[in-house]
C-alpha cells in the first residue's frame, strides 16, 4: 500500500517513520550504540551540533576533553561539572547514552598533582577523593567509564616515566583507581582504555595482561576500550581485528572502539580507502559478540584532534563522505539480525526495508557471504565479493 505524503509527513513529525542510520544500523546488528565524541566547541557549532543530536546516527557520547581530570578538578577539591553536565544534558534529550572518559590519565592532569611534590600515600588519597566524587556526580548516568587510561607503553610494560600516577604510585594505581570507581557506583561499566592494541601485539598483549592484573587484585572491570586511531590502507584485515577483539573477550570482558577516526594524508587524501577501512573496522565490530559498539572520535573533519587529516565521517562543510555509507553497508540493513552482544541503547528504532542494492545483490562495502550468511551473495557492479575471512565477505 502507498502512503500518501501527508500521510508520511504525520509519521515522521511523530516521529514514527522508518529509522535509518549509523547507530540505527548498528542496533539492528545486535550493537548497543554506534557513537561520537562531542566537545562544547561542537555544540557551539549549530551545524555541526545538529548532526550530532541525530539520534538515529549517534546513540552515545564521549565528552572530548570535558570531563578529564583538569577540566573537573582544577584545583585541589573545587569540582568544575559545567561543561560536562551540558553535554549529558544533550544526549539525555536525545535518549543517548554516555560513555564518560576518563578517570586517571598522565595526560591533562592539573598543575597541582603533577607538581605537587606529593608522595605516595597522598597520591592515593587524591586519586580516590577526585574519583568518589565525579564517578559519584555522574552516577547512574555513564554507561561506562575509562577508568585508567593509557597506562601502557608500547612494548606493553607499565608506564612509568611521564605519568605522576605509574611514577609515584607504580602500577598499583591500576587495580585501586578501579576498586574506587566500582564504590562509586557499581552499575556503570569500568573499562581500560589504550591506542596502538587494535591488532595483536606487544601493547594489545600488555593490556590484557593488566586486566588480568586488575582481576587478579580482586578489583572489577568490565571492558577493554580500544582507542581505533588509525591511518587509511594501514587498518588491515577485518580477520586479524576479530582476532584482537577475541583475546579480550576470552578474559571475559566486553570490548568497544572507542575514539575512532581514519587519518588520510592532506597531501593526497583518499576517500574511498577510509571508506574501506571504516567498514573493516565495522564488520570486525559486527563479527564479534563481545563487541558492543563503536564511537567516533568526533564527526566532521572541522572538529578534529589532527588537523588536516580528514580522519571523519562528515567533511568540513557538514557533507557525508563515502565513510557514511561504507558504515551503514558494512553494519548491514536496519531490519535486524546481527551480531549479538548488544541491547537497547536508549534509542528506539524501526525497521526498514533494506537498502536498495540493484536486485538481490549487496551495495560496496555490504556484506555478501561467510559462514552462516544468509543474506545476498553477489555485489552491484561494478563491485565484486571478496572473502575477507570465513566468516564476512564484502563487496569491494
Ligand atoms: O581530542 C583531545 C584533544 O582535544 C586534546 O587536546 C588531547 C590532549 O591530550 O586529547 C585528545 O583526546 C585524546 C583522548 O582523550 C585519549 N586518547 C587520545 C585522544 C587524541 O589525542
Amino acid at each position: 500500500m502507498m502512503l500518501k505524503p501527508s500521510v508520511l509527513a504525520c509519521l515522521a513529525a511523530a516521529g514514527l517513520a522508518a529509522a535509518d542510520g549509523l547507530h540505527a544500523r548498528a542496533v539492528a546488528a545486535g550493537k548497543k550504540y554506534f557513537g561520537t565524541e562531542i566537545s562544547i566547541s561542537v555544540m557551539n557549532d549549530a551545524s555541526a551540533n545538529n548532526i550530532a543530536k541525530n539520534s538515529q546516527d549517534f546513540g552515545q557520547y564521549t565528552a572530548e576533553n570535558e570531563m578529564k581530570f583538569d577540566a573537573l578538578e582544577p584545583s585541589r577539591g573545587v569540582f568544575n561539572y559545567a561543561n560536562g553536565d551540558k553535554i549529558v544534558a544533550q544526549a539525555q534529550a536525545n535518549g543517548q547514552i554516555m560513555r564518560c572518559h576518563a578517570l586517571i590519565w598522565h595526560s591533562q592532569v592539573p598543575s597541582w598533582v603533577s607538581n605537587g611534590g606529593f608522595n605516595n600515600a597522598t597520591l592515593i588519597s587524591i586519586m580516590r577523593t577526585h574519583i568518589a566524587n565525579v564517578v559519584g556526580h555522574y552516577k547512574g548516568k555513564c554507561y561506562a567509564w575509562d577508568v585508567v587510561n593509557e597506562a601502557l607503553n608500547e612494548d606493553g610494560s607499565y608506564r612509568n616515566s611521564g605519568s605522576i600516577w605509574g611514577s609515584t604510585i607504580g602500577p598499583a594505581f591500576i587495580p585501586m583507581a578501579f576498586a574506587a570507581a566500582a564504590a562509586a557506583d557499581p552499575s556503570t561499566k569500568l573499562y581500560y582504555n589504550d591506542y596502538n592494541c587494535d591488532k595483536p601485539g606487544s601493547k594489545s598483549t600488555g593490556a590484557q595482561n593488566l586486566i588480568r592484573m586488575v582481576k587478579a587484585y580482586g578489583a572489577p572491570i568490565h571492558g577493554m576500550g580500544l582507542q581505533g586511531h588509525f591511518t587509511t590502507g594501514q587498518v588491515g584485515s577485518a580477520s586479524t581485528l576479530v582476532q584482537n577483539l577475541q583475546a579480550f573477550a576470552n578474559l571475559g570482558v566486553e570490548v568497544a572502539y572507542t575514539e575512532l577516526d581514519i587519518a588520510t594524508p592532506s597531501s593526497n587524501p583518499n576517500f574511498n580507502q577510509q571508506a574501506t577501512d571504516y567498514a573493516t573496522v565495522v564488520s570486525a565490530c559486527k563479527q564479534v559478540s563481545a563487541c558492543v559498539g563503536i564511537t567516533t572520535w568526533g564527526f566532521t573533519d572541522k572538529h578534529t584532534w589532527i588537523r588536516n587529516s580528514y580522519p571523519l565521517i562528515w567533511d568540513t562543510n557538514m557533507q557525508k563522505k563515502a565513510a557514511y555509507n561504507a558504515i551503514l553497508n558494512a553494519w548491514g540493513s536496519s531490519s535486524g539480525g546481527g551480531g549479538g552482544g548488544g541491547g537497547g541503547g536508549g534509542v528506539t528504532t524501526t525497521a526498514r526495508p533494506p537498502t536498495p542494492t540493484g536486485g538481490s545483490c549487496a551495495a560496496q562495502w555490504g556484506q555478501c557471504g561467510g559462514s552462516g550468511w544468509s543474506g545476498p551473495t553477489c555485489c552491484v557492479a561494478p563491485f565484486s565479493c571478496k572473502a575477507q575471512n570465513p566468516y564476512y565477505s564484502q563487496c569491494l
